[in-house]
């Protein structure tokens, strides 16, 4: 879904940047549902009607020009509001009205999928010592985190985003600064097969045997629930069926508050692009 919205997205922007050139700012109005307010960045998510000439329904971030309030916006809330777009093609929103508060979400942490600067949804796992873990544990240090199982057949897809942790892993451990303030953690979408001594075994193939690595690369299970908020969170798709569970893939780099930053929806990136997008993270919190 979000992929073709994004697609859809890209193209639109490519259209109005090339029929755009050399005119001056121009603004539209339009009406939409406020899908989540992220307060950091002054943005708002939202699921909007047609903008004709500018951009098809969609949900997408907007983020606010920084002289409007929005501390009267909530999630669900209906509003109107103006987006002005300049001549490069950057655009904001410049009026933001409330004109239907009354689906305003009480839940504000009901599950769907999140956009970069969202807060993750702290869900509990078991982990490979059959010991709780929650995602919240690891705020302070930069995390990736997969999903896989451990049963998959497919080389292209766990096998290969766990050679690809097991990479990044060995890079971590270079440097003991970095080690120390990032972790690892593989999600597994199996509850049903995948026990901690599953996991264990598993996840000691890619740690060459050395346990002591578990504290920093974890491999967790949720329950069936909690599995499911986080692939809404994370769009992850998974089915089983014969024995096998067909899915997609994400992984996602979650800071140290706790918050999305990026995530890969193949498995077609490096253990390098990993790292350096990590350490992007601590460098821009020194
Ligand atoms: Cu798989």
């Amino acid at each position: 879904m979000r992929n073709l919205a994004v697609r859809i997205f890209l193209f639109a922007c490519l259209f109005f940047a090339l029929c755009s050139c050399g005119k001056s700012d121009r603004h539209y109005d339009f009406k939409g549902r406020v899908v989540s307010k992220v307060s950091e960045t002054h943005t708002l998510v939202v699921d909007h009607e047609n903008i004709p000439g500018f951009m098809a329904a969609m949900t997408m971030p907007y983020p606010v020009a920084a002289n409007v309030d929005l501390s009267g916006v909530e999630a669900g809330d209906r509003i109107a509001a103006r987006v002005v777009v300049n001549k490069d093609g950057d655009y904001e929103l410049t009026k933001v009205a409330v004109t239907d508060s009354s689906h305003r979400q009480k839940e504000v942490n009901e599950t769907r999928q999140l956009f970069p600067g969202e807060e993750i949804p702290d869900v509990e796992l078991v982990n490979q010592d059959g010991k709780k873990l929650r995602l919240s544990d690891s705020r302070g240090k930069t995390v990736l985190l997969t999903f896989i199982y451990t049963r998959c057949p497919m080389p292209t897809f766990c096998p290969r985003l766990s050679s690809l942790f097991a990479a990044v892993e060995k890079e971590l451990a270079k440097d003991p600064k970095e080690y120390a303030r990032t972790r690892l953690i593989s999600v597994s979408i199996d509850p049903k097969f995948d026990s901690p001594p599953v996991l264990r075994k598993y996840g000691l193939a890619y740690l060459n045997g050395d346990e002591k690595k578990f504290e920093h690369w974890s491999f967790a299970v949720p329950t069936p629930e909690n599995l499911k908020k986080l692939a809404q969170a994370f769009a992850l798709v998974y089915e089983e069926e014969d024995n096998q569970i067909a899915h997609s893939m994400s992984t996602v780099l979650i800071g140290p508050d706790g918050r999305l930053i990026k995530e890969w929806n193949v498995s077609d990136w490096i253990a390098t692009d990993a790292v350096a997008a990590m350490r992007q993270v601590e460098n821009a919190k020194n």
